[in-house]
Formats: structure tokens, sequence, C-alpha cells
């Protein structure tokens, strides 16, 4: 322990940046204040699909507090009408032939002041014709549906793309051959990351440096400015972009949105910054979504419980534009991960990616690229398969979970699984749970009429994308650079290309550095979110920042040891073979009294001592991680749930989870990231649905329409640990990041509709609200 209570190393501590987190000393782009800024305001299509005939704004521009209203036509002369995805689509910047989804950027007009920005809004005159609109993936591939992208060259449906993974001809054989077969469509609805901190941008453009500086709400820093880069056309070295705190990300801020070009735009044309702060309408009806797919997903098992392969149809909803991130080669991110935590002999998936007249995006909100998806899918099939063959779903999922002795272990569409002691978690789960009382407690009120349900999720995921030979985006390879510099005194200044959102990196990546050179946390200043201070980087998402980042901060702190090794032996004039470390020190071996501190050889690196030939003096140290592999976390949950009959309210009584993700850096912080995402989960399982009406009209744009989880619904988190180490990562780190809201969902539905198993329902889709539980009981269709 250092003198304040922290560990010199990993272990709970409170997280720095809350000093001014809960002080409210915070600051976020929308605190950014700078001389003679303006304020940009978005117009936005109230129609979801429709021609744009005419666009007028010479009533908007007589405003006057209004600086600029920036058309389609504008952004054309500049080359911007457009801009590329993450994904290789293109997507409209201010829509000019067409608007394809409600809320689409249609002008952008910057004013002296926010309220004015908005009133000129009202007065831009924009003619449109409505055109048929497509607001069901279902039937985005029917010949007769109107083809959205007809912006794009030669362009006759809807149809993004078709992916597959697995092997189909085995797959089928195994199939042929199972002694019970169960199918089920499974949809996972459309939600959003819903973030605290909506998005937003201060964008200031130096016409006479022509350097352009971004603060902006990004969870990539690095990655926006070369995309700025490219699509703008200013030289890479002088943009900068600024990411300061932020305050939720869930994924929501990985894109670029085409007002943050906007803003870029109004600052070129006026010559003073311009800044752009999304309201929370906006952020839901228009921003990145998640999840939106139409899963159809059958199980193939032998009669005694043998789980044989899996088969999935897959129809993924990805809105107007193709704006998903997720590695390029993996159109449907990691969602092939979909056999789960089972030893099975085949498996087979294919993905169909179609455009809809919805808000673009996907893939955010704490899904670990689409693993949520696959990870809730193959959940309820096993729970569908227990129930087909009256089996209990633990016993199920005991009798067919990975084996330790099986790691690494390659599943059947590829993925190399790190490692793992599945069996032994779900026990620990059990035992917590009380797994034996639970089912007497749950026969006997059946007896009474009363309903109360058990669930299971055993989940896998696989964080820490990702190795440079197989992932990019963009063609950016996914490497994480870090630079780490120790001052003449000891202390250290780390800086990481990765981006907190709240997840604490200030104290984790600080702990790293202290754990490897034995210095306090305290000591090590960690500095991100800014592109002049930090080195390159992909950043935050897909939990990637420990297996990632998080490595390539211990790599660089190895190296100043190793450097201050070559500086002890000098010091101490013996041969560098002959010094040992132990946490902080290197001794002379066998005389372990004579040793130098990390705080004493730093200030000799700086000192005139005469260093060994080819030793240069400091000990600053820099690497650039690839990873190897990626890190698979995994978990085994249990919910009880009691519903009632009556009304169909459910109220969620008790969760335990037991995680594994490895060495834990900060056990706290971990626990925080799992309280987190159980809470995702219950939200996404009982009330978070971002519907559209057939007119393709949102109808989530306001927390009260759109429902987000509180700790009313929430009850006390029981958690189990288990510790894995990875065994490819220098600290032994997985991810934990999303690992709750990928894994709980599926073990609230289980429970839900294990409470339900006396009324014969089978399965009900999310979100579980009352009137679905109601309906499924009644046996009647829900009427959405
Ligand atoms: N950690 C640890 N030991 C481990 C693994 C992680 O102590 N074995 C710590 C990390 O050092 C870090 C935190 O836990 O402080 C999360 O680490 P990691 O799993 O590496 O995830 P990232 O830092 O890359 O965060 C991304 C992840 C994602 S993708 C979403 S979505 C999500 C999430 O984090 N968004 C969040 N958690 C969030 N938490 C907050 N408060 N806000 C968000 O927007
Ligand atoms: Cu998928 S949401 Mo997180 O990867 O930023």
């Amino acid at each position: 322990m250092s003198a304040n209570g922290s560990p010199m190393g990993f272990g709970r501590m409170r997280r720095k940046e809350d000093a001014r987190f809960v002080r409210g000393r915070g600051t976020y782009v929308d605190d950014v204040r700078l001389p003679g800024m303006l304020h940009g305001a978005v117009l936005r299509s109230p129609l979801a699909h429709a021609r744009i005939e005419s666009i007028d704004t010479t009533a908007a521009e007589a405003h006057p507090k209004v600086q600029a209203v920036i058309t389609a036509s504008e952004l054309a002369e500049r080359g911007l009408a457009w801009m590329p995805t993450l994904s290789y689509d293109t997507q409209a910047v201010l829509a000019s032939d067409k608007v394809r989804f409600q809320g689409q950027e249609v002008a952008f007009v910057v004013a002296e002041d926010h309220y004015a920005a908005r009133d000129a809004l009202a007065l831009i005159d924009v003619e449109y014709s409505p055109l048929p609109v497509v607001a069901d993936a279902g039937t985005s591939l029917d010949e007769s549906t109107v083809v959205i992208r007809d912006d794009l060259k030669d362009k006759q449906d809807n149809r993004i793309f078709d992916w597959e993974a697995g092997d189909k001809a085995s797959t089928d054989a195994v199939f042929a051959k199972a002694d019970v077969v169960v199918a089920q469509d499974v949809l996972y609805p459309r939600v959003h990351p819903a973030p605290l901190e909506t998005c937003g941008i201060v964008a200031d453009f130096d016409p006479i440096a022509e350097k352009l500086t971004a603060w902006s709400t990004t969870q990539a820093p690095h990655a926006h400015r070369t995309l700025l880069a490219s699509v703008l056309g200013i030289p890479e070295h002088r943009i900068r972009v600024i990411s300061p705190d932020v305050g939720g990300g869930f994924g929501n801020k990985v894109p670029i949105y085409p007002a943050y070009l906007c803003a870029v735009v109004g600052s070129m044309i006026t010559g003073r910054p311009v800044k752009w702060a999304e309201d929370r309408s906006e952020n839901l009806m228009t921003s990145a979504f998640a999840r939106d797919y139409h899963m159809r997903g059958e199980i193939a098992a032998t009669s005694d419980g043998k789980i044989l392969g899996l088969r999935v149809r897959v129809l993924a909803d990805h809105g107007a534009f193709n704006c998903t991130a997720q590695p390029t080669d993996y159109p449907a991110g990691f969602f092939h991960i979909v056999t789960g935590s089972y030893d099975l002999q085949a498996a087979h998936c294919e993905v169909t990616g179609v455009y809809t007249n919805k808000a673009p995006g996907g893939v955010a909100y704490a899904c670990s690229f689409r693993i949520a998806e696959a990870s809730y899918l193959v959940e309820r099939l096993v729970d569908m398969l227990a129930l087909e063959l009256d089996t209990d779903p633990a016993e199920l999922r005991m009798r067919n979970l990975l084996r330790p002795g099986q790691f690494p272990y390659v599943c059947p569409t590829g993925w190399e699984y790190d490692s793992g002691n599945y069996p032994a978690a779900l026990e620990l789960a059990m035992k917590t749970a009380g797994y034996e009382a639970l089912r007497a407690e749950q026969a006997a009120k059946r007896e009474r009429g009363e309903y109360m349900g058990i669930g299971i999720s055993c989940f896998t995921e696989a964080v820490g994308a990702g190795p440079r030979k197989h992932m990019d985006i963009l063609g950016l390879g996914m490497a994480d650079g870090c630079e780490l510099r120790i001052h003449p005194t000891g202390s250290a200044v780390l800086r990481i290309s990765v981006q907190s959102q709240g997840q604490g990196h200030e104290t984790t990546f600080a702990q790293i550095v202290a754990h490897e050179l034995g210095i306090s946390p305290d000591e090590v200043e960690v500095v991100h979110g800014d592109t002049d201070q930090t080195p390159f980087g992909l950043g935050t998402y897909g939990s990637r920042s420990t297996p990632v980042s998080g490595a390539a901060a211990a790599v660089a702190a190895q190296r100043v040891r190793e450097r201050a090794k070559l500086v002890a032996s000098a010091m101490l004039e013996v041969s560098p073979s002959d010094l040992d470390w132990e946490r902080g020190r290197w001794f002379v071996r066998g005389a372990p009294t004579i040793g130098r501190t990390i705080t004493e050889i730093a200030a000799a690196a700086h000192s005139s001592l005469e260093l060994p030939d080819g030793v240069e003096g400091h000990l600053d140290a820099s690497c650039v991680y690839n990873p190897p592999n990626l890190t698979f976390p995994y978990g085994a949950y249990i919910c009880v749930v009691d519903v009632d009959p009556g009304t169909g309210q459910v109220k969620v009584r008790r969760f335990i989870a037991v995680d594994d993700c490895g060495t834990r850096i900060n056990p706290t912080i971990v626990e925080g990231q799992i309280h987190g995402g159980l809470a995702d989960g219950i939200g996404m399982a009982l009330m978070e649905l971002m519907a559209f009406d057939s007119d393709g009209n949102c109808l989530g744009g306001s927390f009260m329409d759109y429902l987000l989880p509180t700790s009313v619904e929430c009850p006390p988190w029981e958690l189990g640990e288990m510790v894995t180490p990875s065994p490819h990562h220098p600290l032994g780190a997985k991810g934990i990041g999303e690992s709750a809201t990928v894994g709980s969902p599926a073990a609230v539905v289980n429970a839900i509709m294990d409470a339900l198993k006396p009324f014969d329902v089978r399965h009900a889709d999310m979100p579980l609200t009352p009137a679905a539980v109601w309906c499924a009981i009644q046996g009647r269709p829900l009427r959405s």
C-alpha cells in the first residue's frame, strides 16, 4: 500500500478521475466555450422516405443572428455532400436527392446563439414528395419493395451483404442424424445506447494556420482524425482531435456524424468556432442504434441431451446507410461466435444485411461486435431444447459446456478461445444462488399459482480486436500505441491511444504501470483523448482497451524496467545478469539489501552517471501492441424473477453473476462495469425498444417513450469471481466492459419463460413488457 492507501499495483482503489467527477468539475464538449464561438443546429427530415423537391433558405439567412445556412449544394461544392461510413458505404452528410429516414440531416444553421440557430430552422422551407416507406426488414427484399439506395450505382434491391461462417455441409449432416431439433424465430429488437451525454463537437478551423481543432465526443480520437483528414482533405498533422471527458459512449460515439462535418464547414465559412450539441431526441432518433437482428435459430441434439449443432439465419436491419462499425472482414461483426460456451460438432450461420428507412448505425451498445445477439440466441435455444427434452436447463448446460482441458479451443466457426473453466463458473453461480432450493421453492409456489422463474445464461465473449493480420477498420490495423515517460524524480506519464467514456482508465492504466514498476498509481498520470499528445491507436470499443492498450502499457513499463536494470547495474557496478527484480527495485542476487529503487534509478538515468555502452539516458519507453488473438471472457449468470400473471409485471428478485475476465486490475472497477451491464440487460429484456410505425416514424424519441432501467428495477447484484488468466496477454487480463450487457438479457428472458412454463409459453420476444408477458400468458399475439 502507498501512503494514501492505494495499492502499489492491482487491487481495489478508488477511481482517480472521480475527484473531479463527484465535484461536478469534469469538462465535457458542451463545457467548451471559445471566444467568438457560434452555434449550429440541424434541420431534420420529418418523413422517413421522400424526394426533396426544393429547399428555400432565404428567410433563415435573413434572420439577424444567422451567420450561415448550409445545405447539400454548399457541401457539394466542397466535395462533402456525401461521406464514407465505417463499413465502406456512403452516407449523405446533408440530404440532396432524397431523405431516407426520419430525422435525416437536411440543412445546418450557424447562428450567434443556440436559440437563434434553432429558431431559424423553422424558417427553412423544404418541399418533400413522400415515397413508399420500408419500415420492416422482413419486406425489404421483396421484389415490389422500393429501392432505398438508388444513389448507389446499379443498385437494384435493398441487400447490403450476404455473409456466412461455419461449414454448411457438416452442419446439415449433424442435423440429419439428430434425435431432436428445436427451431425458433428470435428477434433482438432495435435498442439505443442512450449515453447520459449526447453527441457533439466544437469545430475550430484556423484559416491562417489551416489547422482544424475538433473537440468532440469520440471513443476513437485518432481514427476520427484520420477519417477527418481523408474526408476534408486537410493534412492529418494539421488536425487535432480533443476528446475531453466523455459522459458515456456505449458505442454511440464511435462514428463520425454528419453534423460534425457540418460544424467544420460552418467554421470554415464563418471563420469562427462552431459548436453543435445534440439534444436528447436527436440522439435517440438519429444516432447509432444497436441490434435489430431478426434471427432464425435451430439447435440439434441427441435424445439424451448432447448438443450436436447449430444452424442460424439472420436478417440484419442496418437502416438507411450501412454505418455499422466493425472490422472490415466481418460485416456481421463477431456474430459467428454463436456456438457460445458449448462443445458441439458443427455450426453454420448466414447473415443478410438490408437497408430500411430507419436511422443508420448499428453494432453500438456494449455488444462486442454483435456477440450480444449471438449470445442471446444460443442461450435461448439451449433453454428451448431443455424444455423439449424435459431436462433441467442447468443440467443440460453442464453436460455440454466446454471443459477446461479443451482450451485453447477452436470453435466450429473458427474462433480460438484462449482459456476458461466454464463448469466451475456455473457451479459457483448455482451454489451462490442456492439452485436446488430455488427449484424447490418454485415447485411449491406453482402449486399455489405463483409464478417464479429461474433463468441461466452461460456466455462467451471475444474482445480485444484485434490481430492486425485479421482485423482493420477502414484499412487501419487494430494495434494501439503507448508511451511511458519517467521523470527524473521517478513519477511517470503514460500516454495512451484509447479513450475512457467512464470506464476509469486514468486509474486502471496507472495501476498497470504501478504494478510493473512498483510505484504508486498516484505517481502515474494517464494522458488520453488528445491526438496531439498521445500515440496513434484505434480507440475504445469492443472492450479492447485492457486487452490491447493495457497490454501496450504493460509492455512499455516492462521495457522501462529492463532499461532500469542496465542503469542499476552501472550504479551498483555489477553485471545486469547478477540483478534480480522485486516490486519497485533491482537488487544484487544473494545480497537483497544492496539494490536501487526505480526512483533512485530514474534520478541516476537523468544524471551524469556514466552509463554502459549502448545505454541511452532516461528511462522512457514506448510500445505498439498487436494482439496475437482476442481474449475470451465468459460468465455464468442466474436470474430469479416473479411474474404477476394478472398484470404481466415482472420483478427481477435476484441476479447472480459469475464473471471471469482473467486477472482483475481493479476489482472495484470491474464490478462497476458488471453492475452497469446487468442493468443494461434488465433494460433490454424488460423495456428498451426503439420502435417505428409503418410510416417509419420513430416511436422512441424521448425517455418517456424509450424506457431505461433505474435502480428500482434492479435487485442487489450478487457477484462471483473466477480468474482464468488469458495465456497470451502480458497481464493475463481479458476485457470486461461489455460482458454483463452481452450475458444478462438471456438470463432474464430465460427466467421469465421458465416462470411461464405452466402456460405452455415457449418463447416471446424482448422487451418483455407487462403487455408482452400478459399477451404471452393469454396466448395472444402482441399488438405492436
Ligand atoms: N478492467 C480491469 N481488469 C480487467 C478488465 C478490465 O480492471 N481484467 C478495467 C479496465 O482497465 C477499465 C474497465 O475495467 O478501466 C473496462 O475495461 P475493458 O474491458 O478493457 O473495456 P474498455 O475500457 O475498452 O471499455 C469499453 C467498454 C465498451 S465497448 C462499452 S460499450 C462500455 C463499457 O466499456 N461503455 C461504457 N463500459 C462503460 N462504462 C461506462 N461507465 N461508460 C461507458 O460508455
Ligand atoms: Cu458495441 S458498443 Mo462498445 O463496443 O463501444
